[in-house]
């Protein structure tokens, strides 16, 4: 049976510092990722972009933060869209944008996992690991702030109230090289499974991600992943307000697409952070056409065996 897959936009780029995500989807459609899908046998339905109505300014403790009203409004925008995607597709692919639009992307994706009975496991490929609420963070930055949200951490009064929280134990993290203390913090209360890069240059990055996915398989969970472009190294991936240097490289990055696939589990996936503003010729967002590529089964070659046991 034909395999469907659906792209959902959200211009966002109040959550971040650098104006510019807003035209991540734009440029996503331009680099030919419905017809990157759609090459591999998928049925591809684009579902336009959600919108939010100009918000007034919401005040709030931590006068760094900005663009409150924004955030809860998107959250409140995307999350009904999100579950109603997953609903009806057999992999939505949500393209920020800002990271901030996976507060609603991962808290759609959690009530579609609880309507079905089954776990939701998150795969977080960042540089950073997002895990500042609105009282913690420094920069007022709210695309820092997703995971703690999902999670159903203290400090989210002014955020939609969460239907569905992650749990924190089913959440991996892989690519992480940037960490506030607050979040080093939060990190060893939750106990969240991370890989920092000196993990990954340790085992690699196969080690992990197939202990991780043995659990989806073993309890039956649903699997989202989201995919910060500044995961990558930026010599490769120069379209992100957020450089780190020392990011996963080329192969690295398509080893765990093309070990997703094999696994079968994935059932949801953001592209955030692609800000075409700071681009060279397309060409991140074009890697990143050829990363979802990936996971969504182009290979090389055929395999006589599947690499997944
Ligand atoms: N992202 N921890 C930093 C901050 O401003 O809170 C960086 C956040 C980056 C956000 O990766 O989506
Ligand atoms: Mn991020
Ligand atoms: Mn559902
Ligand atoms: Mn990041």
């Amino acid at each position: 049976m034909t395999r469907t897959c659906s792209l959902l936009g959200a211009a966002i780029d109040t959550g971040a510092s650098r104006p510019g995500c807003l035209m991540g989807p734009a440029s996503l459609r331009t680099a030919g990722l419905a017809e990157a899908i759609r090459a591999l046998g998928w049925a591809v339905t684009d579902l336009g972009d959600v919108t939010i109505a100009p918000q007034d300014p919401l005040p709030h403790a931590n006068a760094a933060i900005h663009h409150l009203a924004e955030m809860r409004a998107w959250i409140e925008a995307i999350a009904p869209k999100a579950h109603a995607a997953a609903s009806a597709h057999d992999l939505p692919v949500f393209m920020g944008g800002d990271h901030s639009i996976s507060a609603g992307t991962v808290a759609g994706m959690a009530r579609h996992a609880a309507d079905l009975g089954r776990p939701l496991y998150v795969l977080w490929l960042d540089a950073h690991p997002d895990l500042h609420s609105p009282d913690t963070t420094q920069s007022g930055n709210l695309h820092g702030t997703p995971v703690a949200y999902v999670t159903g951490q203290p400090g989210f009064d002014a955020y939609p109230p969460l239907q569905v929280a992650v749990d924190p134990a089913n959440i991996c993290m892989m690519g992480i090289r940037s960490v506030d203390s607050a979040e080093r913090d939060l990190i060893l209360k939750l106990g969240i499974d991370v890989h920092d890069m000196r993990a990954i240059d340790e085992t690699g990055v196969l080690v992990p991600l197939r202990r991780f996915l043995d659990r989806v398989r073993a309890t039956g969970g649903l699997l989202h992943v989201s995919f910060d472009v500044d995961f990558l190294d930026p010599g490769i991936a120069p379209a992100v307000g957020t450089t780190v240097p020392g990011g996963a490289t080329f192969r690295e990055a398509h080893l765990i697409m093309e070990t997703l696939c094999d696994s079968g589990l994935v059932s949801s996936l953001d592209l955030v952070e692609l800000n075409p503003f700071l681009d060279e010729r397309g060409r991140t967002a074009s890697l990143l056409c050829d990363l979802t590529a990936s996971l969504m089964g182009r290979r090389v070659l055929d395999r006589p065996t599947r690499s997944f046991a």
